[in-house]
């Protein structure tokens, strides 16, 4: 990734340019939005000492939906390298699949090597709820990072961005790209996934809204975070609704695939394509005409953040009560907002101005 200053300075311009209009503004440190509708998490009745420093040589255990995608093994990267600064030790196990209860065999075996922290996305909000209690309940912090649990499922839930911001403006970016007229479909990630879903929900109550009167969404395909399904999902959606004019893919393992079929197609261009996924995925097809704009947060920063967050539970800074405050290293103060949850920041919109200056 390139340096910092270059990032921040970046994203904040290219934020600016289509964000602005759906943001409320937040920063950092304002109550982070809610994922999904669970209910309140019950803070740890211990009390939070917001002076106690870091314990040094904490475990923390990342597991993300699943280990074969690129996404998640930048995020664990950041996770990584940010348990080094704070003298711990981090590392990344998961299943290669992103179903509802491959990671439940990966939680209890963590739980045997008595980590001080488990960091995950999940893949099913109630699935691994069992298993992150018991986990709990031995005094293993929980973080969820990516993708949210049911809230009894962990300490803190680090969002990498408003839910609303994304749902909406990923319709947005292809209303714009459609003229506010055609059928659209999205493909998204497993059926059960609470970050993917949450998102399009609000992409659906966008489409309420009088400018997309002409605008239908026709289908909602699910690649389950794997390129061979999503490719063939997309597939699928083209022989299905042979006018599609669209398609939202808020993953990255499904943004593209769907870009490297439409490029190889009589679709290439015609059909527009949107959604969330790494510059460093789809540079060739925003450079080739596939894709005009599409969005995505910093992955190593979300896995950093989540990293320091679970160090700050396991030294006992923080409880997951909202209005607590902890230090996230280079990336500086937060706090903890409404149901335990933190908000990383606004994601970027890149295209063929500024994917260039981006390296992830
Ligand atoms: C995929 C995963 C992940 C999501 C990104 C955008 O890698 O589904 O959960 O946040 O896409």
């Amino acid at each position: 990734m390139k340096m910092r200053t270059t990032w921040r300075h970046t994203a904040l311009l290219a934020g600016l340019a289509l964000l602005t209009a759906a943001c409320g503004g937040t920063t950092k440190t304002d109550v982070a939005q809610q994922q999904s509708s669970a209910p309140a998490t019950a803070a740890s009745s211990a009390a939070a000492d917001p002076n106690a420093s870091l314990k040094q040589g904490l475990k923390i255990a990342f597991l993300p939906k699943q280990v074969n995608n690129p996404y998640f093994t930048i995020a664990d990267e950041g996770g990584i390298a940010a348990a080094k600064e704070f003298g711990g030790e981090g590392k990344e196990v998961g299943p290669s699949d992103a179903s509802a209860s491959s990671q439940v065999s990966y939680i209890n075996t963590l739980m045997q090597q008595k980590q001080d922290a488990i960091v995950i996305s999940a893949n099913d909000p109630n699935a691994v709820v069992p298993a992150l209690k018991q986990a709990r309940a031995a005094g293993i912090k929980v973080v969820s990072y990516d993708s949210d649990t049911a809230a009894d499922g962990r300490d803190v839930f680090v969002n990498q961005a408003s839910p609303e911001d994304l749902g909406r403006t990923e319709v947005q970016l292809l209303a714009e790209q459609l003229g506010h007229k055609g059928k659209i479909a999205v493909l998204s990630a497993t059926p059960n996934a609470t970050n993917q879903n949450t998102w399009i929900e609000f992409m659906k109550d966008e489409l309420k809204k009088p400018e997309y009167k002409d605008m239908e969404l026709v289908k909602v395909a699910y690649g389950n975070d794997d390129d061979q399904k999503s490719f063939t999902e997309t597939q699928g959606l083209l022989r299905s609704y042979p006018d599609l004019a669209g398609i939202i893919s808020p993953t990255t393992v499904g943004i593209a695939a769907a870009a490297r079929y439409l490029s190889d197609s009589p679709y290439k261009g015609k059909v527009k394509l949107t959604g969330l996924g790494t510059p460093n995925q789809l540079r060739k097809f925003v450079k080739d005409g596939t894709i005009e704009a599409f969005e995505l947060w910093s992955p190593g920063d979300l896995g950093y953040l989540a990293s320091y967050a679970a160090a700050a539970l396991a030294s006992g800074q923080i409880t997951g009560a909202e209005g607590e405050k902890f230090k996230a290293g280079k990336l500086g103060e937060y706090t903890i907002g409404a149901k335990g949850e933190v908000l990383l920041g606004k994601p970027t919109v890149f295209n063929k101005d500024n994917i260039d200056d981006f390296d992830f």
